[in-house]
């Protein structure tokens, strides 16, 4: 059992306590261009929280919607606003002016931190609120110049444990946004489970990844995770495969957090790279197929430790790692969470049989609208939308989201278990399966398949992985329709679209 005092401020423990522990001088943030202690973060934190209270005139509870790329700059100003006692609101760099206007709109936000490079969404929306911009070189009224008037250090606003400091929205896998609620003790408490428990982690870990920071997995990952162990966090803009195999040299960056697909296009180039530093690779945003699980595994030698997570419940709440690792099975509830499978009435069922996953735990679930809580939020068990089911020795196993099971001639098909299959054939590096309307079927699987370099879309092929797929799954699974493609649709968290793909 987790227990913060009533009176709590994150920041106040996730930075200010090292400084005044003596471990001012260690490195906190490291970016493209720059490297920050934690005393360096600390003064930063403090100038902005400055700007935020003293020259925006903002005042405690005050939400204020954040934007910019992966950056110590983007990481400061979410610690200052939380410092500051106001909610933060981070948001995805990729979003155009409608959705930020949704979320304007459902957040009720008062300012705006906002990177110069993404100013163009954002002037595209008419009687927005107020805008001070960073990394803007030159600008009078520019972040930096303002903070350069405000050098004094700032206390922690004496907020209560379960003030909401984060409204975080989902990337959307069905391209509607949903705003969740987090408090101060739910930061600390994110950070006392899975890094505490699963990663094992230590002041002498550098984290590295691609997540957004506007995304709870990156938030955490990247910064939160890293402050809390007095470790460091590399934080970088637009990484690329091959980019983060360098950074993780460069860096001797020891803990990776990425999604499936992003591991998917690193194991073919890993060989090039010296990754002794490497311990620890975190996959999560989506179902960690066995056969990216065992590439990884033999290009790098580091077994993979996959989670679940949900931004309503702020991080990775099934996970296994070390020996607990079991391939095909997500993991078992991380210390801290407790996790079952529901039928359709809400009963709890046991081992063997499929249902819905429902997670309690020390964070979440607060929605902002009220209809969400009422339809995810069942006695304070939060239903995910995925379909699960438990082993015989309590481990997890992903099936597909609850809306994206594919019923054909009566038959329930997970699509992942097809894709798993799929993967492990040497010509397809990519693909996603969806039920297609069919009259007399209902339903049919239908595969969007990316063929590895060197391989060609051909009937030949379609007929290859059908009859591959009949060897290896129960032949009723087998994808009836086979598409080729370049590219599938994701989400900025490296989510499949599978809306956009039934929708082709
Ligand atoms: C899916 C997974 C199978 C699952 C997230 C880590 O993804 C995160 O949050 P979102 O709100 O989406 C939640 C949904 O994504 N999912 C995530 N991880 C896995 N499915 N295996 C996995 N390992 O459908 C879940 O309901 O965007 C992940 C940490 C923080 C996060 N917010």
């Amino acid at each position: 059992e987790l227990q913060y005092p009533a009176r709590l401020n994150c920041v106040a423990e996730l930075l200010d306590a090292h400084v005044a522990a003596g471990r001012g001088e260690r490195t906190a943030v490291i970016g493209d261009r720059l490297r920050w202690t934690y005393a360096d973060l600390q003064r930063q934190v403090d100038r902005i929280a400055r700007v935020l209270r003293i020259d925006m005139g903002l005042v405690p509870g005050n939400r204020v919607l954040l934007r910019g790329a992966n950056c110590p700059m983007m990481a400061a100003s979410i610690l200052a606003v939380l410092k500051a006692g106001l909610v933060a609101v981070p948001t995805m760099p990729l979003l155009r002016a409608r959705e930020l206007g949704v979320i304007f709109d459902k957040a009720q936000v008062n300012a705006v931190l906002c990177a110069r490079s993404l100013a163009g969404e954002l002037e595209q929306l008419a009687g927005h609120p107020p805008v001070v911009w960073f990394d803007d070189p030159g600008n009078a009224d520019g972040l930096e110049a303002r903070m350069a008037r405000h050098a004094d250090p700032f206390a922690a606003v004496d907020t209560a444990a379960d003030d909401v400091c984060l409204i975080s929205f989902t990337s959307g896998t069905t391209g509607v946004p949903k705003g969740t609620m987090h408090f101060h003790r739910d930061i600390l408490a994110i950070c006392d489970c899975f890094p505490r428990h699963t990663l094992k982690a230590s002041a002498d870990d550098v984290f590295i990844g691609t997540p957004p920071l506007a995304f709870t997995f990156g938030l955490g990952g990247l910064l939160l995770f890293p402050l809390r162990f007095g470790a460091a966090g590399v934080l970088l803009e637009k990484l690329t495969p091959e980019g983060l195999l360098a950074a993780i040299e460069a860096y001797e960056a020891t803990v990776c957090f990425t999604a499936p697909t992003f591991y998917r296009q690193m194991t073919p180039l890993a060989p090039r790279f010296d990754l002794g530093s490497l311990q620890k690779c975190v996959s999560a945003g989506e179902a960690l197929p066995l056969a990216t699980r065992e590439a990884w595994q033999s290009a790098t030698g580091i077994a993979m430790i996959d989670g679940i997570g949900a931004t309503e419940i702020l991080h990775i709440f099934i996970s296994a790692s070390g020996d607990e690792i079991r391939p095909g099975a997500t993991g078992k509830p991380v210390p801290g969470y407790r996790a079952c499978i529901l039928d359709k009435d809400g009963q709890p069922v046991g081992p063997g049989t499929i249902g819905r996953l429902a997670v309690k735990g020390p964070t979440g679930c607060r929605y902002l609208a009220d209809e969400r809580q009422r339809n995810y939020v069942l006695n304070g068990w939060n239903l995910t939308g995925d379909a699960y089911e438990m082993d015989g020795d309590g481990y997890f196993h992903y099936r597909a989201r609850t809306d994206d099971m594919i019923i054909s001639a009566g038959y329930n098909i997970a699509g992942a278990e097809v894709e798993d299959v799929l993967l492990t054939h040497p010509a397809v590096l990519e693909c996603g399966v969806v039920g297609r309307a069919d009259e007399e079927r209902g339903q049919i699987v239908e595969a969007h398949v990316v063929l590895k370099p060197g391989h060609e879309a051909s009937a030949d092929m379609v007929r290859a992985l059908q009859d591959y797929a009949k060897q290896h799954i129960a032949p009723y699974k087998y994808p009836r329709a086979v598409r080729f493609t370049d590219k599938l649709p994701r989400t900025e968290t490296g989510k499949l679209q599978r809306f956009k793909l039934r929708a082709q």
